[in-house]
């Protein structure tokens, strides 16, 4: 492991810190619970098939630190009876680890780690986009996704009503109050089933987290602004007000996130719902990739762009990892890892050979489905409703192992699980690949 350089803690122990994000509900507080509860049974085997982690002994995570990620909220959770699954979380934190490892007496290795879990909403991380826009390109991606299903249906006669707008007459609040209204609507209903996209800009408009409130300096896109002859429009004009904001929400809300963060960060973790995506189907899909890509131009080019220099300072792994695979037949949670290869080959393809290692995965963190078998002797699998509490047995949808490349795929709906009854912190939570994931990650070779 290429870590030696690395900058110490105050207790003096070299510190790797890795990014965790995904869009809301992709599973990152329930996957850095299992991270640390693995990490909390090193010495009870809990990683024992991962050679790479082998050499750690003990890890302990530490709870007396600002912003700490709550882990005992977590395993409160998800260790009552009833269990339920750790409560969706708003704002960045960091989940911090101390690793003990065993070393032989002329090892030269550090004896001790520090691993740092940076737990942050994914919608913030597609605001990477915008920090090259302009307003008028920030218009200009608008009118093309709002022209184009679903979102034209999404919000209908919306994009007509932003077109309408003259950016040189001044700004009526009334107006503009019920249009950011109608803006948000068109956010969330877009982020939710049945549609579940995922370029859902800006960012923070629909997860602020604690210092940003997206009513205080409100901005839309303004088509007209595209054919404007180029004046500047007036102060206190819709084309000047929107315009500022939306400046002001790029270099002072947006930029500074990643600049006091990512310089920072070893590895990054993205989670994707590619189940759910697979449930909405092609415009779900192909959103999803989109802003993948979208997420990972800045190792794509050489260019030599602070984004680009802050990402490749120290950025060497990134993993994008499938979550919530329990939710399928064991047979199909091997194929759903080639689905996602087939899905992001070109991703793949474009990156490799670039300074950075990119590996897909596809783990359940904790698995709360269990595979049993029907009277006819057909595989089910069977486990807790998350909202009724009643047991169920289903038969999940069998999963291909290519992408059509028009992404043209939908797969049957799926039941929402509720954790497993029985955990327990002083034993590993019942997960798949999570060990394989951290191996990728922290291990040794
Ligand atoms: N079956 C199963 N469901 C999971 C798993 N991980 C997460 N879930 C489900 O996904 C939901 C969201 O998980 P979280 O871990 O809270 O996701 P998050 O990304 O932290 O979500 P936010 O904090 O809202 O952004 C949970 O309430 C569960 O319903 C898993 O490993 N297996
Ligand atoms: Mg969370």
């Amino acid at each position: 492991m290429a870590h030696e350089d690395r900058p110490k803690s105050a207790t003096s122990c070299p510190v790797m810190r890795i990014g965790i994000t995904g869009l809301s509900g992709a599973g990152k507080s329930t996957l850095i619970t299992a991270i640390i509860n693995h990490l909390e049974n090193a010495r009870r085997g809990a990683m024992d098939a991962q050679p790479g982690l082998a050499a750690i002994r003990h890890g302990r995570w530490q709870r007396e630190y600002e912003r700490a990620f709550d882990y005992d909220h977590a395993l409160t959770a998800l260790t009552a009876e009833p269990p339920s699954w750790p409560e969706s979380t708003r704002d960045w934190s960091i989940a911090r680890i101390t690793l003990d490892y065993d070393r032989r007496w002329y090892s030269l290795r550090p004896r001790r780690r520090c691993l740092e879990l940076f737990d942050y909403p994914g919608e913030w991380l597609l605001d990477l986009s915008l920090l090259d826009w302009g307003f008028d390109d920030y218009t200009r991606h608008w009118v093309d996704w709002l022209s184009r299903s679903p979102r034209r249906h999404i919000a209908p006669g919306l994009l007509d009503d932003l077109a309408a707008i003259d950016p040189g007459e001044p700004v009526d609040e009334a107006r503009m109050r019920e249009l950011t209204a109608r803006w948000s609507m068109m956010l969330a209903d877009s982020r939710l089933p049945p549609h579940r996209l995922s370029r859902n800009l800006p960012g923070r408009w629909l997860m602020p987290g604690g210092d940003y409130d997206p009513e205080a300096m409100p901005f839309l896109p303004l088509p007209a602004m595209l054919h404007a002859t180029g004046q500047d429009d007036p102060d206190g004009s819709w084309g000047q007000v929107c315009r500022t904001h939306f400046e002001y929400y790029r270099e002072k809300i947006a930029r500074p996130f990643f600049e006091s963060h990512f310089g920072r960060l070893d590895a990054q973790v993205i989670l994707v719902d590619l189940l759910g995506a697979l449930r909405s189907g092609q415009s779900a899909l192909a959103d999803m990739r989109a802003a993948l890509e979208a997420i990972l131009e800045p190792f794509r080019y050489r260019s030599e762009g602070w984004l680009s220099n802050l990402f490749r300072r120290r950025i060497r792994r990134v993993a994008i990892v499938a979550t919530q695979i329990d939710h399928l037949l064991p047979a199909d949670q091997a194929r759903l890892t080639r689905l996602l290869d087939s899905y992001l080959f070109e991703l793949t393809q474009q990156l490799a050979g670039k300074d950075i290692e990119l590996r897909l995965f596809a783990v359940s963190a904790v698995t709360a489905a269990q595979p049993r078998e029907d009277a006819r002797g057909r595989p089910m699998l069977v486990g807790v409703e998350k909202s009724s509490w009643q047991k169920i047995a289903f038969t999940p949808p069998s999963i291909p192992e290519q992408m059509p490349h028009d992404l043209n795929l939908a797969i049957d709906d799926l039941p929402t699980l509720a954790p497993p009854a029985g955990l327990d912190r002083a034993r590993t939570f019942p997960g798949r690949r999570v060990d394989t994931l951290l191996d990728f990650l922290i291990g040794e070779h």
